[in-house]
């Protein structure tokens, strides 16, 4: 029997590797967790979300490669999955995580159905759908009549919200809400991890992400080769997407021996909890879901000053930030921190200490479920307008 004070609530995402989808998964389950139905809505069942979850349903779209079309068209059929969903499922909420085009589906939904049958639209920005296609003449307006037809918009950092309202000329009040991150046991034992990457004792530096071009892997790699000595450390890099467009690079940098590569890992807590620091080398980060992920492994980064970074971390307490495009200066803060065991350690326990207290479940999804109150209260913003 569904609590009196439970939300129906419906999430798209991507459901893909990616921060974002990342959260939005993590969200659902915390969400169904405490008591709220929740319905995803996507091309695919999110791979971090697990199967059989009391509350957590799946409505895949379908997508008709229609002949006539060059290219296939997502953004109409998640409407009208959208539509249908709210209305079979009485939602009460419809939170989308990424602006595009998902935001501008779920206007288009609710504008489908009668007053009540609307539920109320939330958009979360998490970065290139302000910084990249936000400035993208073929996408910026669209983005922003999706956001000003938003019920409520949120961002997951002061950065980001700041971004969003010089990049699209919002002036409509933008909720920041940090990501959380709540760690899986590891499977396997932090020895068992460390033996399968063949490691003795060398420290091992761990990057993770989706290797697009804003994550600078030609600067990660320029940074690991410039590491002294060049047998103190392992880089293992956790690729979201393959790497083999990197393998001339590390020829090159002659780092064969160095780079240990794993491709799609679902199971990120086993390596998390086996690395001595993580390495991160973006030109832009709204927040960076993968230095809180190691923080929660008591795993203090080196990473690049960028974007809402400084809002997750505290540069020489929980780690050490080094200026963009920089591989000297990355080196040395990688050297610095294989050197400096016991710094690394106190380090760690810092990040770990300020991931529980400020980025943990408990203190992020209730300020998610406080707004779907707020917003639930407000005046129907109902279409027709
Ligand atoms: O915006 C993106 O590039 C995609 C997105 C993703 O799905 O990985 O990444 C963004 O959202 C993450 C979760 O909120 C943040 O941790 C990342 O910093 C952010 N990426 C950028 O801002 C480049």
């Amino acid at each position: 029997m569904p609590s009196p004070n439970s939300l129906n609530i419906g999430i798209t995402c991507y459901p893909s590797v990616g921060g974002s989808g990342i959260l939005a998964s993590a969200l659902g389950e915390e969400l169904a967790r405490r008591g709220h139905e929740v319905h995803f809505i996507g091309y695919e069942r999110p791979f971090r979300l697990p199967n059989d979850t009391p509350r957590i349903y799946f409505h895949p779209v379908e997508v008709n490669d229609y002949g006539l079309f060059k290219y296939p068209d997502y953004t109409l059929p998640l409407s009208v999955k959208m539509a249908e969903v709210s209305r079979d499922h009485h939602l009460d909420i419809l939170h989308v995580h990424y602006a595009v085009p998902h935001a501008t589906a779920a206007v288009l939904a609710k504008s489908m159905l009668s007053p009540e049958h609307q539920p109320r639209v939330i958009t979360t920005l998490h970065g290139t759908d302000t910084m990249l296609l936000g400035c993208d003449p073929g996408y910026g307006p669209a983005i922003r009549h999706a956001l000003i037809h938003s019920d409520a918009i949120t961002a997951v950092s002061a950065y980001l919200k700041e971004q969003t309202r010089q990049l699209l000329d919002i002036d409509r009040p933008i909720d920041v809400i940090h990501n959380f991150f709540t760690p899986r046991a590891p499977r396997r034992s932090r020895d068992e991890v460390r033996s399968e990457l063949g490691l003795r004792n060398e420290a091992m530096i761990l990057h993770a992400s989706n290797l697009r071009p804003l994550k600078r892997i030609d600067l990660l790699l320029q940074a690991a080769a410039l590491i002294r000595p060049r047998d103190s450390f392992k880089l293992v890099i956790l690729a979201g997407e393959p790497f083999a467009p990197f393998a001339a690079d590390v020829r090159r940098l002659n780092l064969g021996n160095q780079i240990i590569v794993r491709e799609k890992v679902s199971d990120i807590e086993e390596y998390l909890q086996a690395a001595d620091l993580a390495l991160f080398t973006s030109d832009m980060e709204s927040f960076c879901l993968s230095i809180l992920e190691a923080m929660c492994f008591a795993c203090p980064s080196v990473s690049t000053r960028v974007g809402g970074i400084p809002e997750v971390v505290e540069d020489g307490a929980t780690a050490l930030l080094a200026p963009p495009g920089d591989a000297g200066a990355l080196a040395r803060k990688v050297e610095f921190l294989i050197q400096n065991p016991s710094q690394r350690t106190a380090m760690g326990r810092a990040a770990q200490a300020i991931a529980r207290e400020k980025f943990s479940a408990e203190a992020i999804v209730s300020q998610y479920e406080a707004l779907y109150r707020r917003v639930t209260r407000q005046n129907h913003h109902s279409f027709p307008k």
